[in-house]
């Protein structure tokens, strides 16, 4: 090891203690792939800090250095960001969250509450039921996910229609700048116009701009009662045009999920389970209602009133009906994943032409890769898309050019909800423009002037 790397370790150790600084191979694989097993690079380290101050001492002693920071939270990310890049030009330290788990009480005048960065959606959906409270954004990967890596991708998830993204859920924020110094609002408080708004800058700033180690966030009331419903439909067209009827005429509606029959197959062929109707159909709409007061009713009232569009329809009011509806819908992920490295896309379309990018997609992949796999799922009310494609080799990068290309002639969005990593930043110009880039170049660089935080993500190195 040179011998700056060693004056490195030392600092970092005398920032975090030894024990929370890992050099061996072994130790530091599992921060060194992401979930997807498509990314993957090798660090110097990786360090696990308890405090800001910690956190404030390792990126010193980085900056000093020249090394870059990669901040990692759940290392659940899709997009290559949160793991050492494989080319990268300078050394690495991976800056675990984990340890940043602190969960104040719950502000029950305000329904508020702060939390650590590193503490994971789970323990947070956890942690404010007993006051009555849930919080607006859930996902598939809430065992994992942490607050910070959530507001890192401004991450979406299954209640964005109700509740919106992560961004529209803070109030506060603590953070880590590239200098070490330590820039905090909190508890934050919801109005609050005082200048540039910090956390709705690092909302989807991918660890680029600062480390982030604490979280003010707002609460929503948790309304006990659920139901989910299964319905089937002719094709993408039909399910937006029910999901946002029902969107205007169903207040209790908190998801609206699209998937197709060729992703039910997997699902049911990689996990089992049963058919939930007698035939397959072309497309599914899975729909969840929440109240006080039991909503059955109101959604089997809203999806009859629905008529003959609905070629055939399943509800289930209790846990066990309900999480096996949505296992149809959430195993998606891991079902795609267990067929192979996937090319994973996460791209949004205006309402009005999600049914023709349906159609347009599924031959733009078939004619960049002849013969591969392709699954689409996601979040309807959103016009946000999931696109799975098993057959071309990672590096193989043509179908997933097709895939961004006809995502921007078409008025789409590059990147809905997972952010843009390292995996799209070669299309950032092309979706958001010159004059855009700049701009965010320009906040970079303010930032960040040495380009030490998350170098390659957002922005080609
Ligand atoms: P990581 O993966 O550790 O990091 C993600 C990015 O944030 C990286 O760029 C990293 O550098 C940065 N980062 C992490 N922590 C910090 C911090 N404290 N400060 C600054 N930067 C930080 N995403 C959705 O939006 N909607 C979904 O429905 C959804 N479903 C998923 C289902 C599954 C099964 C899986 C595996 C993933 C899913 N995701 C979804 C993607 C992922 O869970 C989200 O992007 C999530 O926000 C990542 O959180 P994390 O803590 O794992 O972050
Ligand atoms: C979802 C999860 C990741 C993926 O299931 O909503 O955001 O692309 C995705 O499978
Ligand atoms: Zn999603």
């Amino acid at each position: 090891m040179n011998p700056d790397s060693a004056t490195l370790l030392d600092s970092l150790q005398g920032a975090v203690g030894s024990d929370h600084v890992l050099t061996d191979a072994d130790l530091r694989a599992s921060y060194e792939a992401d979930w997807s097993r498509r990314w993957h690079g090798e660090a110097l380290a990786v360090v696990r800090p308890a405090t800001a101050d910690e956190v404030a001492a390792v990126v010193r002693a980085c900056a000093a250095a020249g090394v870059a920071l990669i901040p990692q939270g759940g290392n659940t990310g899709l997009v290559g960001g949160s793991v050492p890049r494989s080319h990268a030009a300078r050394p690495q330290v991976v800056v675990s969250t984990l340890r940043l788990r602190d969960l104040e009480p719950v502000d029950l005048l305000a329904g508020e509450v702060t939390v650590g960065a590193g503490v994971t959606l789970a323990a947070l959906q956890a942690h404010v039921r007993p006051a009555g409270f849930g919080f607006g954004v859930d996902l598939g990967a809430r065992d994992s996910a942490t607050i910070g890596g959530m507001v890192a991708t401004n991450a979406g998830g299954i209640h964005v229609l109700r509740h919106g993204p992560m961004r529209m859920q803070l109030v506060g924020i603590e953070a880590v700048l590239a200098d070490g110094t330590i820039a905090r609002r909190l508890p934050g408080m919801l109005k609050d116009n005082t200048g540039y708004h910090l956390p709705s800058l690092l909302a989807g700033s991918e660890g680029t701009l600062a480390i982030i180690t604490r979280v003010g966030l707002r609460l929503v009331p948790h309304l006990a009662r659920r139901a989910v419903a299964l319905v089937a439909v002719d094709d993408t067209a039909t399910a937006v045009s029910l999901a946002g009827a029902l969107r205007s005429s169903l207040p209790s509606l908190v998801a609206a999920e699209l998937f197709f029959d060729e992703g039910l197959a997997l699902v049911l062929r990689r996990g089992g389970g049963e058919r939930p109707f007698r035939d397959a159909h072309p497309a599914y709409l899975l729909l969840e209602v929440e109240s006080r007061a039991d909503p059955t009713d109101d959604l089997a009232t809203a999806i009859d009133a629905a008529g003959a569009v609905v070629r055939d329809a399943v509800l289930a009011s209790d846990a066990s009906g309900r999480d096996r509806l949505w296992e149809l819908r959430e195993n998606h992920t891991e079902a795609i994943n267990a067929e192979g490295v996937p090319h994973k896309l996460d791209v949004a379309l205006p309402l009005g032409r999600l049914a023709e990018f349906v159609d347009r997609v599924r031959a733009a992949v078939e004619e960049a890769a002849p013969g591969a796999a392709c699954y689409l799922y996601g979040h309807v009310c959103d016009g946000n898309l999931h696109i799975g494609v098993i057959g071309p080799p990672a590096e193989d990068e043509g179908v997933d050019s097709a895939i961004l290309r006809l995502t921007i002639e078409m008025g789409g969005t590059i990147s809905a909800e997972h952010g843009v990593g390292v995996a799209k930043a070669d299309w950032l110009e092309a979706d958001r423009g010159v004059a855009d880039v700049a701009a965010m170049r320009a906040i970079k660089r303010a930032l960040d002037p040495i380009g030490i935080l998350n170098p390659g993500v957002i922005f080609r190195d």
